[in-house]
């Protein structure tokens, strides 16, 4: 882990409604094949709100009303640093528009007692259903060369 260098920042918004949360399937690059919240990397001069309100729009057409940042999470990537960042995670609760597939994402309503964790990123059984229990988190996770949770530290808040 090299502390001097600023981690790339990327942003993840969930949508939850009653007892549902949107997840979209990643069609390409970054998490391809896994169910994941919508996000992705600020561009240039970008603030991280307008980073996941763009990003939202852009991945499911739809445009946040009413979130709230909930949690910082750290990823680091043995043999990988390219891959490490550091997500803001955002809970949006009202929104404009209907979620529809994109190039990038093909969202889809789960129910929160069948989340598909096992087509997901291994951190998120560890952090989401605090989350989806209204807790905020701070949490950092490395994983190994084949992209596999290796160790975690995770705080929650209220
Ligand atoms: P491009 O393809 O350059 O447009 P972009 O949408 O800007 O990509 P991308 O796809 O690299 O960014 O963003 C990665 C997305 O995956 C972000 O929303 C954060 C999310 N993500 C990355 N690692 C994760 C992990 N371990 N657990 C998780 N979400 C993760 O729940």
């Amino acid at each position: 882990m090299d502390g001097e260098r600023e981690l790339r920042k990327v942003t993840l918004c969930l949508l939850v409604k009653e007892n549902k949360i949107l997840l979209a399937m990643k069609k390409r690059g970054f998490g391809m094949g896994k169910w994941n919240g919508v996000g992705g990397k600020l561009k240039e001069g970008e603030s991280l709100e307008d980073a996941m309100l763009r990003e939202t729009q852009e991945e499911i057409s739809v445009v946040p009303k009413d979130y709230s940042k909930i949690g910082e999470i750290k990823f680091f990537f043995d043999g990988k640093p390219e891959f490490d960042q550091e997500m803001h995670v955002f809970v949006c609760r009202d929104w404009s528009g209907e979620p529809a597939e994109s190039e990038e994402m093909a969202p889809k309503w789960f129910d929160m007692k069948e989340i598909p964790f096992e087509s997901m990123w291994d951190d998120d059984r560890v952090w989401l259903p605090h989350v989806l229990n209204g807790r905020s988190v701070d949490a950092t996770f490395l994983f190994d060369d084949s992209q596999k949770l290796n160790n975690y530290h995770i705080r929650l808040y209220q």
